[in-house]
């Protein structure tokens, strides 16, 4: 029985308006009802947060008829569809983010004006979803906006992890982990679908039996059994009406009918076990540490990559079209391994579920898929034991060996006798313990494979997966990596946003390369003095920020210095520390000279059981300390660490960087679009010239980029001839003061045990080449304080930096993608 509403009531609230601005009136009416309705608070009464939600229910009302248009179109109309798979997501928050896309910014802005309220306070309110690390997880979030401006149909599935990435405090200059209960206040952005529920089963054996025809068969009898529920977000375009879905699911445990499992015992039990089954998604494990809980891990993998698998079947098949199409309405991009078992398991749904033959499954199996790898080194890559792959998904390792025997045959066929190349091939690495290798998987199972930077792919085909690039060149693809303009400028720097817009129109928000404009305004002085003045508003308003949680009064007419990312030692904070150490001798030893001053800004997380990570937070901290505090120094030299920093708290810090460094050793980093966000807010760029910011330095002119270090080459060289720390140690003078001080506890009050650890890697191995870098880095330091005297020709060189940044939008790399990968088109 479907309701049948007057079309005069329906029409009118799915009414596409979205062109004309809602009124003033309207919007505040709406505001104060959903104050009173939803949240039951009165305006004298409700707390930052309350306000924030009224907001946000007020926002998601615009949302509704487009995002209930495109789902409906996509199935109407059988239109093929991207589907990403990923486990984790970074998403940054949403309410900003819709305000941006939809237009409402400054309507909303004017509505809550007049109540005497900041729209931006509110939106700050906002605790957004942490559910990824890092570059790998913001990546497809910024496709997807990208995907919904661009009117291109896709739909993103992952897990609903009631804990993401933790929150930081910081004590004592420690990094203290909190749970991140990011769902306490509910979530106004999602729309729970339990109609759409899914069941996945776990562990057990399996059996062989005839069918009615005869043929032989295998069938999982599953020991579990749980409930896939999920949850869906609507990913929103600029300025467009296509409104696609990010599905989250969550794990429940099945709720039996059957009135004989309610016996006293068993309900009890089930309540009991209840706990058990919900910690499949409770909580997002980093992958920069040595997780114990692996099984739970490979559990969420599977999990996921189950229940959307069986979404897309149900969807597909209910628009009365067969399997044997299935390929051609989706493609699915495998985000890195960890979503790479959907090979195996859309396999089992095939042959096992629905009865398919194995060749024509698997030749709709490999025209779905495409991969992407975002890793560098072989070693990280991602593999599972036999024995718990086995326990817990006993058919789909019976179907990963039989991928294998089918694959390795051609293998054999290819290069006869090549023992090696066949074991280095095949999909069960059995060098020791024996493993199944998921990045071959995902090679074998795929028709595209590429990279996140045009440097990575190149390794990838030389060093990383070098036999598939023989076997198979024809699967690699070499597009780029990009950032959202709307997220990462737009939202983040309304000001600048504001400046350009107003000199050459607001069609780069869409058309990135329009950009390029800014470089014909470079030569009026107005327009750069007005570029300056934005950055040191944005300067004011960190600095007040930091003035507030971090208890620091930092200098705006310094440089404002940062280096935002994980804390790692690759990432090499520590030679950043031993550079600041460097110039703090520097102003004691002649405090008179001279200096520009410059204020050095951190922000990150490190995983907590990393424990070098948490000394280099604690040393940031402590020579922050000393630093901050000596009165010789003054404001000419401040050392800050901004806690807890995440997608909406870095869209506070870079609009006010004049610098950013980018310091991890040559070789060592793969992806590196977050060398793009400083520069889309007008940042420059120090860094060594490695990957993606060696295609930064490339576009932007080497006249624009402060590089240092050693390049890969020269760090092989260096490698053969026996790299050896102490040499450094006792030819750098400087190098072996700023050593010694942190050795004998200048920095720990006396205490030289306290950093010993890092200090031995450091002088006994230097693993990550600190040591060798740190004069060119000092010299590079150097040039850079010089340079930004000048502030015409600092000015000039970030103009020119933005104006050129036109091939880094998300936009463009997603369009490429849709024509050479997906084949998906606009709707
Ligand atoms: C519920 N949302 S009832 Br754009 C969620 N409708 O299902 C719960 N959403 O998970 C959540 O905890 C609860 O809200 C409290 O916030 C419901 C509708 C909706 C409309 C537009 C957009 C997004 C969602």
């Amino acid at each position: 029985m479907s309701p049948s509403i007057p079309n005069s009531i329906f029409n009118d609230l799915m009414a596409d308006d979205s062109e004309t601005a809602p009124s003033l009136d309207y919007l505040q009416r709406e505001f104060a009802t959903n104050l009173l309705y939803l949240q039951g608070q009165l305006p004298t009464t409700a707390t930052p947060q309350e306000l924030y939600q009224a907001l946000a229910y007020t926002i998601r009302q615009f949302l509704m008829p487009s995002w209930v248009k495109t789902t409906q179109t996509y199935s109407q109309n059988k239109v093929k569809q991207v589907c990403y798979f990923s486990t984790e997501y970074s998403l940054g928050s949403h309410l900003g983010n819709h305000l941006v896309n939809c237009n409402l910014w400054e309507p909303l802005k004017q509505c809550l004006e007049a109540f005497n309220l900041n729209l931006q306070d509110l939106v700050d309110q906002e605790i957004e979803p942490s559910l990824g690390y890092g570059n790998v997880a913001q990546l497809p979030i910024d496709q997807l906006d990208s995907l919904s401006t661009l009117n291109l149909p896709a739909i993103a599935y992952g897990i609903r992890y009631e804990f993401g990435s933790f929150d930081q405090e910081i004590h004592h200059g420690w990094q203290v982990e909190r749970i991140d209960k990011w769902l306490r206040y509910g979530n106004p952005w999602e729309i729970l679908r339990p109609e759409a529920t899914v069941n996945v089963q776990l562990g057990g054996h399996t059996e062989a039996y005839y069918d009615q025809k005869e043929r032989y068969r295998v069938r999982w009898i599953p020991q579990r059994c749980i409930k896939g529920v999920p949850y869906d977000t609507p990913i929103s375009g600029y300025h467009s009406h296509t409104v696609n879905t990010l599905r989250l699911w969550k794990a429940e445990p099945i709720v039996s009918y059957n009135s004989q499992d309610f016996n006293i015992g068993d309900y009890y039990g089930r309540v009991q076990g209840k706990p058990f089954v919900e910690l499949l998604t409770k909580v997002l494990y980093p992958h920069d540490e040595r997780i114990q809980q692996k099984q739970l891990r490979l559990e969420q993998q599977f999990f996921f990559v189950s229940c959307s698998l069986q979404d897309m079947i149900r969807n597909h098949l209910a628009t009365g079209e067969n399997l044997e199409t299935f390929d051609q309405h989706y493609s699915i991009q495998l985000h890195d391994t960890s979503s790479a078992l959907a090979i195996a398991e859309l396999m089992r749904l095939f042959v096992d579920e629905y009865g398919l033959e194995w060749e024509k499954s698997w030749s709709i199996t490999r025209k779905t898929f495409t991969y992407l790898n975002p890793t560098l080194l072989p070693e990280v890559e991602e593999k599972w034991a036999m024995g718990l792959l086995g326990s817990l998904l006993p058919r789909h390792l019976e179907i990963i060996y039989e991928i294998n025997n089918r694959f390795l045959i051609g293998v054999r066929n290819q290069y006869p006798g090549d023992f090696s190349k066949l074991s280095r091939l095949s999909l069960v690495d059995e060098t020791g313990e024996r493993y199944v290798r998921m990045t071959h998987l995902a090679c074998i199972g795929s028709y595209a494979i590429n990279g996140i930077s045009l440097w990575q792919t190149e390794r990838l085909k030389q060093s990383v997966i070098p036999d598939f690039y023989e076997l198979t060149p024809e699967k690699f693809r070499t597009i780029s990596s990009g950032i959202t303009p709307r997220r990462w400028l737009v939202l983040a720097n309304p000001r600048l946003t504001e400046l350009i817009t107003h000199k050459i129109g607001n069609s780069w928000i869409k058309n990135f390369a329009d950009l390029h404009r800014l470089e014909s305004e470079l030569d009026q002085v107005e327009f750069r003095l007005a570029w300056r003045n934005i950055k040191q508003e944005n300067k004011r308003n960190l600095a007040s920020y930091i003035q507030q949680n971090c208890g620091i009064t930092v200098n705006i007419d310094s440089i404002f210095d940062i280096q935002i990312e994980r804390i790692q030692e690759y990432k090499r904070q520590h030679l950043n520390i031993l550079k600041i150490i460097t110039l703090y001798n520097r102003i004691r030893k002649n405090p008179d000279q001279d200096y520009v001053p410059q204020t050095f800004i951190f922000a990150g997380k490190t995983a907590p059981g990393y424990v070098m990570g948490k000394l280099m937070i604690k040393l940031i901290h402590a020579v922050g300390q000393v630093i901050n505090s000596d009165p010789i120094i003054g404001d000419r030299l401040k050392v800050v660490f901004i806690p807890n920093v995440n997608e909406t708290l870095s869209q506070h810090i870079y609009p006010a960087a004049d610098v950013s460094e980018h310091l991890a050793m040559a070789g060592k980093k793969a992806g590196g679009i977050a060398i793009l966000k400083p520069a889309f807010n007008a940042a420059l760029t120090l860094g060594i010239v490695d990957g993606a910011s060696e295609e930064l330095r490339h576009v932007i002119g080497a006249e624009n980029f402060f590089d240092f270090g050693l390049s890969l080459p020269e760090i092989e060289v260096l490698k053969a001839k026996g790299y050896n720390p102490w040499s450094y140690y006792h030819e750098n003078e400087s190098l072996r003061e700023s050593i010694d001080q942190i050795a004998s506890g200048y920095f720990s009050q006396g205490d030289p045990n306290l950093f010993k650890t890092l200090i031995d890697a450091l002088l006994y191995h230097d693993e990550y080449m600190v040591f060798a870098d740190y004069q060119s880095y000092m010299d590079c330091q150097d040039k850079i304080s010089q340079t930004y005297r000048d502030w015409e020709t600092w000015t000039r060189m970030s103009i020119l930096t933005v104006a050129r940044l036109g091939s880094f939008s998300s936009d463009g790399i997603v369009q490429a993608y849709s024509e050479n990968v997906w084949r998906i088109h606009p709707v």
